[in-house]
């Protein structure tokens, strides 16, 4: 099983096979083969530090938080303010007022949209997006167009996979106010230049929301650098629980938004004829929130600092190469992203193959892939293509995963072409 290329091939502290140990599932079998995990893009696997955190916390200091005034309470309290300072530093924020816990990306596009959205954009004003957006960095901007009588613009891509980057200038407009752009793209692997378009369009005045959910699991993000206003990540990609993700919002933004959800845990003081708001950024986090799940994504964050994002970025680079070269060298494969500056996702048609019959075929040899629109339905239809089959990579696959998936695909081929 164990390959001496892989190590050779990336520096000596990083052991790929102590990595996988980390991970039970990882040594499960599906359809009675060992699974070949290649769909961390859709949620990362979780290492046994996540497991033990959640474990340790339910057994034994478990307690709601911000309300209780005995020592559990104000344990349970401590670790998930522990978790909010731990997400500060991995995107290094200037500080904990800046980072919002949420539900996950997605409710963080959502928040936005919702707060700074309504409360900054008028009619005639302009959003701009680009057309490699996961639908759910289009759909939340979509109704606020629609209810504030605002127009959507996309900014296109080309045959790599890329942003076309003077395409993306010309969107821009005195009239655009919000800039949202996914920095990895999940179906096509595109890395974004998203620090050069962030200072273009602060150069139009336009705020700038970054989807970071595929590029935190993969690249260092340091949102001081970038810039950016906004940046949203969730904890199930970059191997915490699900159920929770964090927002990270410039304070002064931040500060000015009207409240999103509303309830206990944001409210300062409550009448019948007025109630107050706590300060940020509590008050953008109503009710109980996913406490463990929280704590679970700060060990997850500290596990991954400890991996070292150079370690996982050297990995993941060596594989992707790996797997392209052996995707490219089967002549009934189209890659579909082939930009020049990628993440580890191998998004592929096969000729005269349906790309849900091939899921299938692969799923009976173990292998884990995703098949469909991967959320990104203006995507496929860029390509023309109705679906791909999507390999993706992280820091615990190896080259025997990918000569597995190999080795299913021409599995998938004999299958249908006899
Ligand atoms: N943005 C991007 C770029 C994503 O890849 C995803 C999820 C989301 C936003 C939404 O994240 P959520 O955690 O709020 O669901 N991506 C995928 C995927 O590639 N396949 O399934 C979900």
């Amino acid at each position: 099983m164990k390959d001496a290329s892989v190590n050779a091939a990336t520096p000596a502290a990083f052991d790929v096979e102590r990595i996988r140990d980390e991970f039970p599932v990882l040594n499960t079998t599906m359809r009675g083969k060992p699974l070949v995990y290649l769909d961390s893009a859709v949620s990362a696997q979780k290492p046994r530090r996540v497991i033990e955190t959640l474990r340790n916390f339910y057994e034994k200091e478990y307690a709601n938080i911000h309300r209780g005034v005995y020592e559990l309470s104000e344990r349970a309290t401590a670790r998930y303010e522990a978790a909010r300072e731990t997400a500060r530093r991995f995107l290094n924020a200037a500080s904990t007022r800046e980072i919002v816990f949420v539900r996950g990306t997605t409710e963080a596009i959502n928040l936005v949209a919702a707060t700074h959205g309504r409360a900054n954009l008028e009619k005639g004003d302009e959003i701009l997006i680009s057309a490699m957006e996961h639908h759910s960095n289009i759909v939340p901007w979509q109704l606020l167009c629609e209810e504030r009588g605002l127009a959507l613009r996309v900014a296109p891509i080309d045959d790599r996979g890329e942003l076309i980057v003077e395409e993306f200038e010309k969107c821009l407009s005195p009239r655009t106010r919000i800039v949202a752009l996914v920095h990895v793209s999940n179906a096509l692997g595109t890395i974004n230049p998203v620090r050069e378009l962030t200072r273009q369009a602060h150069r139009c005045g336009a705020v700038v929301l970054l989807d970071g959910a595929q590029a935190a699991p993969h690249l260092p993000i340091d949102v001081r650098d970038l810039d950016c206003d906004f940046y949203a990540f969730s904890s199930h990609k970059v191997f915490g629980p699900t159920g929770v993700g964090v927002l990270y919002a410039r304070e002064s933004l931040l500060e000015a938004l009207p409240p999103y959800q509303s309830g206990g845990e944001m409210i300062e003081s409550v009448s019948f004829e007025k109630s107050t708001y706590r300060d940020i950024p509590e008050r953008f986090e109503a009710g109980t929130p996913n406490i463990a799940g929280t704590i679970g994504l700060g060990a997850a964050l500290d596990w991954m600092t400890e991996l070292g994002h150079d370690a996982i970025a050297t990995h993941e680079a060596e594989l992707l190469a790996h797997a392209t070269a052996a995707l490219e060298a089967i002549p009934e494969v189209r890659l579909i992203g082939t930009a020049r500056h990628k993440a580890g996702v191998l998004s592929f048609v096969l000729e005269g193959v349906h790309p849900h019959d091939a899921g299938t075929i692969l799923d009976h040899e173990g292998i884990a892939v995703r098949v469909g629109h991967h959320c990104a339905q203006p995507v496929m239809e860029r390509f023309g293509v109705p679906a791909t089959i999507r390999a993706s990579l992280s820091v615990y696959n190896t080259r025997e995963d990918v000569d597995a998936l190999v080795a299913g695909i021409a599995q998938v081929l004999r299958v249908f072409r006899g």
